[in-house]
């Protein structure tokens, strides 16, 4: 019998991973999205993804960072299948090796995530017995010797099978995603939520807080315009009914709240900006709203904290840990255990059915979403999941401001124009907001902007500068002054280990 051409084999490695993966993805649909091996070996590959890689990808895909890493997966996959199966033969079976080996990895990957259990892996063993069956079929030479009076040309035909393969693998993995989200989701869950009204509502935020006479953010951020980072490949689905959570550790008394327990607590609602430490200078990684929920000291309080604590491990459904200085959920910010986000139960991908929400901080030290268990420590006893990668154990927001108006580039029409943009400091507030035109060595002075009225000190605030265009190339430089007086510094650093700062400059023309 004569062993197809390399090519060909190529084509049958990269079919028999499609067909892998594809009678995986399918079978996970029955075993629930804890037997997803893909998931699972995605969120190993982001675990074990060193932190500078993780925050380069954050900085080049930003919210498109885990298409990103799927697409990279899979284009690994499909490249490793069909190098190995280039290598197949009968008698040495290279390519079955990597499927079985792969196989194994996903097992694994499986084996190791939160309340896996050995059933769990089921669709992943039966997967990669049919990689090897289309890989060994594919190879045998049983497709290529044919009877002399086939008229049609053999490789041909097993070059078509194969990718007749590879489309139903694909297909048949693209039906298991489908099929897996619409029976994990939380989606009905949600919309049957009514969202408690606050006992104690936030300020009405009034319209002086938009400055005029130019297109700026809006000072709250739509639920879907909202950033969104995080570490979770699919976005965990938790029902109000599943959801628990634990409080342990330095404390006196354990508890375990369920959903309707948190009832007895006073429902507050409170506008805070989100930071993300991964937010550049210029940056769009950061957002602000009304989040409704509970006061996670009342919650605390409860459990009864030691004196001797000082800091508050959190723990998402999905395994993310966030280290958070006990005084910050403890003392009179009123940091949140958040359940709701601009009058809508918090969306899916920001948390439902709770998360926490801590003014002042960056999220990967405070903001946890899908939250389940806050272990009460110290920070020479435990680690969160960035610090593990390098990043700095504290992250208190620095000081920053942005430059809207104009955009970089932009050309602007001469005469009276008005720029903008946003300036934060939680908790501190922003005093003022500063603007120069043109730099050291040309005309500019720091001169001060408008301010949208103050919201609260845990909130961004808005500004806007009117200023007579001249024709030529210009540079706008803005800088913020935060209630504590501090200026924002002009040092450059990078997002790494504890949040960028440095000046946003931006190039425009006028005409
Ligand atoms: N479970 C979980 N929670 C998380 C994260 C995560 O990766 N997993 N990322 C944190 C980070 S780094 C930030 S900046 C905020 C972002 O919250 P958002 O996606 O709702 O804007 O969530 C925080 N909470
Ligand atoms: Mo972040």
């Amino acid at each position: 019998m004569a062993v197809p051409a390399r090519e060909t084999r190529m084509l049958a490695g990269v079919a028999a991973a499609a067909v892998a993966l594809g009678v995986t993805q399918l079978l996970a649909v029955v075993f629930g999205p804890q037997a997803d091996a893909r998931t699972a070996v995605g969120s190993m590959v982001i675990d074990l993804t060193p932190g500078p890689v993780k925050e380069w990808a954050i900085a080049t895909f930003g919210m498109a960072d885990k298409l990103f890493l799927s697409v990279a997966v899979l284009g690994v996959i499909a490249l490793v299948a069909a190098l190995t199966a280039a290598l197949e033969t009968r008698r040495v079976p290279v390519g079955s090796i990597a499927i079985v080996l792969a196989g194994a990895a996903g097992c694994a990957a499986v084996l190791s995530r939160a309340g896996a259990t050995l059933a769990d892996i089921v669709p992943t063993l039966a997967g990669t017995a049919c990689g090897v069956a289309v890989l060994r079929l594919l190879v045998s030479g049983r497709f290529t010797d044919q009877p002399a009076d086939d008229r049609t040309d053999p490789g041909r035909r097993l070059s078509l099978l194969a990718l007749g393969l590879l489309t139903a693998g694909a297909a048949t993995g693209a039906v298991g995603v489908v099929l897996s989200r619409l029976t994990s989701s939380v989606a009905a869950d949600r919309d049957a939520f009514a969202l408690p009204r606050p006992d104690v509502a936030a300020p009405p935020v009034g319209p002086a807080v938009q400055p005029k006479d130019v297109e700026l953010t809006s000072f709250i951020t739509d639920n879907d315009e909202f950033y969104r980072i995080d570490t979770a490949l699919t976005v965990p689905q938790l029902s109000r009914g599943d959801w628990q959570l634990r409080i342990h550790g330095m404390v006196d008394r354990e508890i375990t709240y369920r959903f309707e327990d948190l009832e007895r607590f006073e429902t507050v609602e409170k506008l805070v900006t989100l930071t993300c430490v991964s937010n550049p200078v210029g940056g769009d990684l950061i957002g602000n709203a009304a989040w409704t929920g509970y006061r996670v000291r009342d919650l605390l309080a409860e459990a009864g904290v030691h004196g001797d604590a000082d800091m508050v491990l959190s723990t998402s459904v999905d395994g993310f840990t966030a280290g958070t200085p006990v005084e910050a959920l403890t003392g009179d910010r009123d940091a949140l255990l958040a359940i709701g986000m601009n009058g809508e139960p918090l969306p899916t991908e920001h948390g439902y059915p709770a998360r926490l929400v801590v003014p002042g901080l960056y999220g990967y030290v405070s903001a946890t979403k899908w939250v389940v268990d806050l272990e009460v420590t110290r920070f020479d006893r435990a680690e969160a999941y960035w610090t593990k990668l390098g990043w700095s154990a504290r992250g208190p927001i620095k000081t920053q401001s942005r430059i809207d108006v104009p955009r970089s580039g932009a050309a602007v029409a001469a005469g009276p124009v008005t720029f903008g943009g946003v300036a934060w400091a939680q908790p501190r507030g922003v005093r003022g907001v500063e603007v120069r035109i043109d730099g050291p060595g040309g005309t500019g002075d720091w001169r001060p902007a408008d301010l949208g009225a103050g919201y609260s000190d845990d909130t961004w605030r808005l500004w806007s500068f009117a200023w007579q265009a001249e024709p030529g190339p210009h540079t706008i430089t803005v800088r913020a002054i935060d209630n504590s007086g501090q200026v924002q510094t002009a040092q450059v650093a990078p997002p790494v280990p504890d949040g960028a700062s440095g000046w946003h400059t931006v190039s425009f023309t006028v005409t």
